[in-house]
């Protein structure tokens, strides 16, 4: 068969491949499919007609998407159109959208299946069913139009041996084609690319969707068939740096720490940083000296707060005086250091946000991003939504972190302000700008530049799918 999978619509002006995708095709083509990927994230990314003209082309019997809830709106245009474009093919969705919400997501983009959760094994389970003609209703993880109705399959359990995953098909995501824009463009080699060395994360932040495809259970890789991926990736595709996309890498120190030794023992000169975030507690000094030797050279933080009681609120379970002293660790061993933070979250008030800006802007962190709180489908959080819309209805877009406005105790124009005062205060420092403009690379200057006008204009997180 023909696959063509689409990426997630772009939704911010950061360019990275869509690496759920590479995994899924590398799975369909050890079965002898041909595969095609549209990423959405690249630049110049393809116009609506563009993605409708690679269908008349490519003529696919498979066509997959994956869909995030902020750009979902996008999702169901691009559905619909393809379904006129290519009317006998097979439309199916996965990603965090519809795991966390199946039947919304058939009823509302036409598709006939939604995949929930991890894809790989569902994903191919489907395939043979679709090859061999057997009713795909009795396979778990999947959910099945018939007629009006919408059929859930039984849960699927996370593969506990994530080794059996064929590597992404890197050749089909072509990480060196992107731009150095952001977060490309803040780092100290390029190419570079996102990458996966284990999968899920045990804790429970209320906020956090991702361990509904990723699973609550932490799964590392055999660090020796790591090594052997970023091996390859150095030869064939020139990568000089990875972004980590593991959920919480220092989880279990002796995979940190077997990461960290396979890359010296075999002499893999590579830059690399947890981009995804990790918990600020689980570091000490050996492993950090461990990682800096290894050539991570940046560590950004989920400490998403100061304050005690919004800790306590959104399950982080963090002590604000730790969390200063590590920081202080990691600066001492020359980290460049960043963190996110939320503002907003339930029972949040002006004073607690305004202790967190203050705090944040004092220690010693290089970098800090304030976004609002957004109660996202597959998150604890999103029982705070989810019963006051109608998700036929919702205009999706007005759940991304910058506009959001969501708080029963700040108003959005409370809200804006304060993520505006964040930034200000945090960046009007001097002493942060030298590591800043150490990391940002002259090519990538005008990209930034357009990231600052966004913001400006109070455009950033709206959508551009073109015409
Ligand atoms: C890397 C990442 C990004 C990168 C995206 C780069 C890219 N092009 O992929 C950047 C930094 C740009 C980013 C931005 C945003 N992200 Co983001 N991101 C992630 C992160 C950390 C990892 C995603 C990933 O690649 N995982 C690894 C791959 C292997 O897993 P996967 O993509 O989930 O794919 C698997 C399954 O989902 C499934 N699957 C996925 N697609 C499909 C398609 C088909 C057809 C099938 C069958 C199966 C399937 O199978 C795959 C293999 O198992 C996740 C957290 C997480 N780990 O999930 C958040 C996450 C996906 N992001 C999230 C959000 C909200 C955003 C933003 C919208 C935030 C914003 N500012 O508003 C933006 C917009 C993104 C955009 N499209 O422009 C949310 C999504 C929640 C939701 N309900 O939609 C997550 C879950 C984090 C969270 N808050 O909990 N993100
Ligand atoms: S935010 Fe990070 S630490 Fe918290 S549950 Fe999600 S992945 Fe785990």
């Amino acid at each position: 068969m023909r696959i063509l999978l689409i990426g997630a619509p772009a939704f911010l002006r950061v360019y990275l491949p869509p690496l759920g995708l590479g995994y899924l095709a590398s799975v369909a083509r050890a079965r002898g499919h041909e595969v095609k990927i549209i990423s959405l994230t690249n630049r110049p990314a393809p116009s609506m007609g563009g993605i409708e003209r690679a269908v008349r082309e490519f003529a696919p019997d498979v066509i997959g998407h994956t869909a995030l809830s902020p750009s979902f709106n996008s999702s169901i245009r691009i559905m619909r159109a393809l379904r006129s474009v290519a009317p006998n093919a097979k439309l199916v969705l996965g990603g965090p959208h519809p795991t966390a919400l199946p039947e919304h997501t058939l009823q509302s983009t036409g598709a006939d299946h939604a995949i929930i959760g991890e894809g790989e094994v569902t994903w191919d389970e489907w395939l043979a069913a679709l090859e061999s003609g057997a009713d795909v209703r009795g396979i778990a993880g999947l959910a099945t139009r018939c007629g009006d109705e919408i059929h859930v399959g039984p849960k699927r359990d996370f593969v506990a041996d994530v080794n059996v995953f064929p590597e992404p098909a890197w050749d089909l995501l072509k990480p060196e084609s992107y731009p150095q824009a952001p977060p490309q463009g803040l780092q100290l080699r390029t190419p570079a690319t996102q990458f996966l060395t284990s999968r899920g994360c045990p804790c429970s932040c209320s906020y956090c969707a991702a361990n509904r495809t990723m699973s609550r259970t932490f799964r590392p890789r055999d660090t020796e068939l790591v090594a052997n991926e970023i091996e390859r990736l150095q030869r064939d595709h020139g990568i000089r740096e990875l972004m980590l996309l593991d959920l919480n890498f220092t989880y279990e120190r002796k995979h940190a720490r077997a990461f960290c030794e396979t890359l010296l023992r075999r002499g893999i000169d590579i830059a690399w940083k947890p981009l995804a975030g990790f918990r600020i507690d689980e570091i000490d000094e050996p492993i950090l000296t461990l990682l800096r030797r290894a050539g991570c050279y940046q560590l950004i933080f989920g400490i998403e707060s100061f304050h005690p009681e919004t800790l306590k609120t959104i399950r982080k379970d963090l002590d604000a005086g730790v969390i200063h002293e590590k920081i202080r660790l990691a600066k001492r061993l020359g980290f460049f250091t960043a963190s996110f933070f939320i503002i907003g979250s339930p029972g949040e008030t002006e004073e607690r946000v305004n202790y967190t800006i203050r705090e944040a802007s004092k220690s010693p962190l290089d970098f800090g991003a304030f976004f609002c709180w957004t109660p996202m489908p597959g998150a604890a959080d999103w029982a705070h939504l989810k019963n006051r819309i109608e998700p036929c209805e919702f205009r999706w877009e007005n759940l991304n972190y910058d506009a959001a406005a969501y708080s029963d105790t700040l108003s959005h124009a409370t809200l804006s302000k304060l993520v505006r005062k964040a930034h200000l205060s945090f960046y009007m420092k001097p002493r942060r700008w030298p590591k800043l403009l150490r990391l940002i690379r002259p090519r990538s200057f005008r990209y930034f530049a357009e990231f600052a006008m966004d913001y400006i204009r109070g455009t950033r997180g709206q959508l551009r799918l073109a015409d």
